[in-house]
């Protein structure tokens, strides 16, 4: 016999059927039977079913990512004033005042005696002469402190300020010194290391052929000795007008024109003779 249905839909049915037509006192029939014994066509699709009741509420479902960032927040309200800041540096000094108002005018003075007023006038110039000199000298002490040099008998200074020969002779000479006459090795060494440390490059000694050309003379007067020190090719009198003596930094020595202005270097002896 064919077999209609699979054993699960046939047991279903059998169940309807027990129910319709009141079957269930032929227990001793299985399904297996029925399904086996019968024909059974598919009756056709029921009504829809009523709608079911809401399920129950379902798990709280897991942490979603985090979103994204929100806007910036409006601005917040002012502070409380903050503590009183340190006093601060002192400040720059201030532009110059307008000129203030005249003062009203003195009362008319008494009549002058009458007087030579010419010999007034030559001692308030004579005055101005000393006020100058004496300014001179003070500088020259000021620069002669920050920077001189010695043997055991002589002191050095390089005076900077451009003069000629004759000049620098002189400026020495006011001051009871005389212009550099190195005489040996030990003491134009000392001048060179002078110059160099000074970062000069030249000047003036006193040297000179002014007198008879070639014939070369110390500012005392005395002629050149045992001891010179002419760079390689000096004295060469290029010119023809090289009468005077420069001592280069590295100690050596150029005959130069004496009308040229350099700074120079006086010499003042310890002992005063
Ligand atoms: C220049 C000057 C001279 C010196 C020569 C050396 O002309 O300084 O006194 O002799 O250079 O070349
Ligand atoms: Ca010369
Ligand atoms: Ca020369």
């Amino acid at each position: 016999m064919k077999l209609l249905c699979k054993h699960e839909t046939c047991l279903l049915l059998f169940l309807v059927l027990v129910q319709i037509f009141g079957l269930e006192d032929d227990s001793s029939r299985t399904t297996t039977e029925i399904c086996s014994t019968h024909t059974i066509l598919p009756g056709p699709k029921g009504d829809e079913g009523q709608k079911g009741d809401s399920g129950d509420m379902g798990k709280q479902g897991k942490v979603g990512p985090m979103g994204p960032k929100g806007d910036k927040g409006a601005v917040g309200s002012s502070g409380d004033q903050g503590m009183m800041g340190k006093i601060g540096p002192i400040g720059r000094k201030g532009d110059k005042g307008l000129k203030g108002f005249s003062g009203a005018s003195g009362g008319k003075g008494k009549a002058g005696a009458v007087c030579d007023c010419g010999k007034y006038r030559k001692v308030v110039g004579q005055l101005d002469i000393n006020v100058a000199r004496l300014k001179s000298s003070i500088k020259f002490v000021k620069n002669v402190l920050a920077g001189i040099r010695e043997t055991d008998e002589k002191y050095y200074y390089i005076v900077q300020e451009e003069k000629n020969y004759r000049e620098a002779l002189t400026h020495c000479r006011i001051r009871d010194g005389i212009l550099a006459m190195p005489k040996d090795e030990a003491s134009n060494a000392v001048i060179a290391d002078y110059i160099s440390k000074s970062g000069l490059f030249r000047v003036f000694i006193g040297l000179s052929d002014t007198e008879r050309e070639g014939q070369f003379i110390y500012a005392d007067h005395t002629p050149l000795q045992d001891y010179s020190n002419w760079k390689e090719g000096e004295p060469q009198n290029v010119t023809g007008e090289e009468d005077c003596v420069e001592m280069l930094s590295t100690g050596k020595w150029n005959d130069t024109e004496c009308h040229l202005t350099m700074y120079f270097v006086c010499e003042f002896p310890k002992k005063r003779k």
